[in-house]
């Protein structure tokens, strides 16, 4: 039988704001532990293997892998390192929480020219409130702009300010400490890293990442596990094979677990009250590079998978029958955007290349989803095929809604809103921190499209050349539409990062868009004739030949106000002539709007009709008698 007693465990998490390196440092610890054979064809940056993950260039899910160092224990002993790859995107915030359940310490990259940005502080503060030890290292020592030294200082005063402001006074001495221990200097990319800096724009002077092979060593602790104890293992997070059904990831506790064993499987109810049931772990298995391999047990300290429990959940323990003990529930933070998901209801329904169509698939859809995604939460509506989901924010829901829509679903995404709640009898909601920086010439702008979003500054610096960093509280309603205007205003080259600041009382209206709709009046084909006599009108979403309907929003007015036009009308033909010499006339391109800018641009009366082939936006209210008599009410009512 296959042991695992003679081998020794580190389980680390990597962790960053978004973009610091940390997929790309994993890929070069496993090609240098030989997890790729020889002769494999390896792609860039292995981990992220989800397919919007590869398009988008970002992390989304956290993974784990396990890297195997032939004699790197004790005695010569086997030491295997379990890493858990983490998303640096605020929105997928809860992926760092819960991967922090399963690891000893963290490697805190950050950016050797960027610094220490918003997300850096959000996972770090996480790292040192679950007493992690935290290794800094700077990443990216080769890029041309970086300023090594600044970088470890921000990073280290960003620690005891996050120390000293911890609760737990334990928590807060452990995370003082951390500053004794050895600063890393890489190159994830060149896979090179060293304790000594390099110097600024140059690759550590080191032949591989045996630097922090040594350090992450020395410095996790073996995991504090009684091999001998009662069975206590925690499902981390989920993932499913169709050959094996659904597959728990646990971080073993205590104890062993064996193929084939009995369990007791600890499960908690949406009220949080734990049940207890018995079951049996039809298989186990190890994660080695990019592979899951059989195995026939696994003992504490170490991160294995499992599969034989069909409604297994994150958070779940599975422990010794005669002795079931359950480790506390997993907590992430709450959700702050939500919006509805629905059927799609427009009249081109079941005409935009789906084929899940109906609320039951839906819901189906949608409940699944919660089993894996503990940030999410979905709850009812008025409407029995609508259903209101929250998360963290405009991204995570988005990214569903994009999932759903390749798997075959045509929906109705309603525009993101922000959750509040009412503390002691006032109306709150949810407040960002945001960090700015930008050319100094973008200063005026960027102000005021902080002004309007009702957006407070805290600080304003001037840093390196020409460039300044402004701070602000500003309300997540007024992130909703701000990148694109951002991205505009600063030509872009303003970069924007926020993190969460908490529920505040709520700040008064938020003009959302100061562009009115062009609303088609009614079903039909969009005509280039249309086109061009209301060229004038604004900018448009839609080309010659494609579909409209009444409601439907077919481009952008060039003032605040909506107007509706038949963008199918035709021209009667009168001669020859008159028609060939229409031919010649160009129409500006259409603008096409991806799915995050149509949830961005929709106002408050309006939502989009997402499908396989389209991305609509439209008034939520179709007839435009009716939208009328709405709005007027609406005023009436103030
Ligand atoms: N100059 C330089 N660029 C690097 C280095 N490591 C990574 N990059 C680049 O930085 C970008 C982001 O790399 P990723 O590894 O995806 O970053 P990440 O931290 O995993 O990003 P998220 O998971 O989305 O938070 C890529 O374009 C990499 O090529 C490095 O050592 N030097
Ligand atoms: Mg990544």
């Amino acid at each position: 039988m296959q042991s695992e007693l003679d081998t020794e465990f580190r389980n680390v998490a990597i962790v960053a704001h978004v973009d610091h390196g940390k997929t790309t440092l994993v890929d070069a610890m496993l090609r240098q532990s030989g997890a790729f054979g020889d002769h494999e064809e390896v792609v860039d940056r292995v981990m992220d293997s989800g397919d919007l993950e590869r398009e988008k260039g970002i992390t989304i899910l956290a993974k784990n892998t396990s890297i195997r160092r032939k004699g790197a224990g004790k005695d010569g002993k086997d030491l295997i390192i379990n890493v858990v790859d983490t998303p640096g995107h605020a929105d997928f915030g809860g992926e760092v929480e819960r991967g922090l359940s399963m690891v000893d310490g963290v490697v805190l990259l950050v950016d050797a020219a960027e610094g220490p940005l918003p997300q850096t502080r959000f996972v770090l503060g996480k790292a040192l409130e679950a007493k992690l030890p935290v290794i800094i290292a700077v990443n990216k020592t080769d890029r041309p702009d970086a300023r090594i030294d600044e970088v470890v200082t921000e990073t280290q005063d960003l620690l005891l300010e996050l120390a000293s402001s911890l609760e737990d006074e334990a928590a807060a001495e452990a995370a003082e400490t951390l500053l004794d221990l050895p600063v890393l200097y890489a190159s994830g990319r060149a896979g090179k890293a060293s304790t000594t800096n390099p110097g600024d724009g140059n690759v550590p002077d080191a032949f591989d990442l045996q630097a922090l092979f040594d350090v992450l060593y020395e410095v996790l602790p073996e995991p504090s596990a009684d091999v001998n104890g009662p069975l206590i293992a925690q499902v981390t997070n989920l993932d499913s094979s169709s050959f094996l059904g659904r597959i728990g990831i646990v971080r073993v506790h205590s104890g062993s677990l064996k193929k084939g064993q009995k369990v007791a499987w600890i499960h908690y109810d949406s009220e949080g009250k734990p049940h207890t049931k018995t079951a049996k772990i039809s298989e186990l298995l190890r994660t080695t590079g990019m592979e899951r391999a059989s195995t026939d047990e696994v003992i504490a300290g170490d991160i294995a998978s499992v599969a034989g429990i069909d409604e297994l959940m994150i958070g779940d323990t599975l422990a010794d029958p005669d002795n079931p003990q359950a480790m506390p529930r997993i907590i992430v933070d709450e959700p702050a955007i939500s919006m509805t998901i629905g059927v799609n209801t427009s009249p081109l329904a079941g005409k935009g290349g789906g084929d899940k169509l109906t609320a039951r698939m839906v819901k189906a859809r949608l409940e699944q989803e919660l089993i894996g995604n503990v940030s999410l939460r979905v709850g009812p509506t008025e409407r029995p095929d609508f259903w209101e989901v929250q998360g963290r924010g405009e991204m995570a829901l988005s990214v569903l809604v994009e999932t759903m829509r390749r798997e075959g679903f045509e929906l109705t995404v309603g525009k993101p809103q922000v959750v509040t709640k009412t503390i002691d009898g006032q109306l709150c909601e949810p407040f960002e921190h945001m960090v700015i920086d930008t050319p100094t010439e973008f200063q005026g702008a960027v102000t005021q499209i902080m002004a309007v979003r009702k957006g407070t500054m805290l600080s304003m610096a001037n840093h390196g050349d020409n460039w300044v960093r402004m701070e602000y509280e500003v309300p997540a309603r007024g992130l909703i539409n701000f990148r694109t205007t951002f991205l505009t205003e600063t030509k872009g080259n303003g970069i924007a990062n926020s993190y969460s600041a908490g529920y505040k009382p709520w700040a008064g209206e938020i003009k959302d868009r100061t562009t009115g709709s062009i609303v088609s009046d009614r079903a039909g084909q969009v005509t280039q004739y249309a086109l061009t006599q209301l060229a004038d009108r604004g900018t448009y979403f839609v080309e010659p030949g494609q579909q409209t309907y009444e409601g439907h929003v077919v481009g952008m007015t060039n003032h605040d106000e909506d107007i509706d036009v038949n963008i199918t009308r035709e021209k009667k033909l009168t001669n020859m002539r008159s028609a060939t010499a229409d031919a010649t006339v160009t129409l500006a391109k259409a603008m096409n709007l991806s799915l995050d800018e149509a949830m961005e641009y929709c106002a408050q009366d309006e939502c989009v009709e997402v499908a396989p082939d389209i991305v609509r936006l439209r008034k939520v209210i179709l007839n435009a008698s009716e939208r009328g008599k709405a709005r007027h009410r609406a005023k009436m009512q103030g």
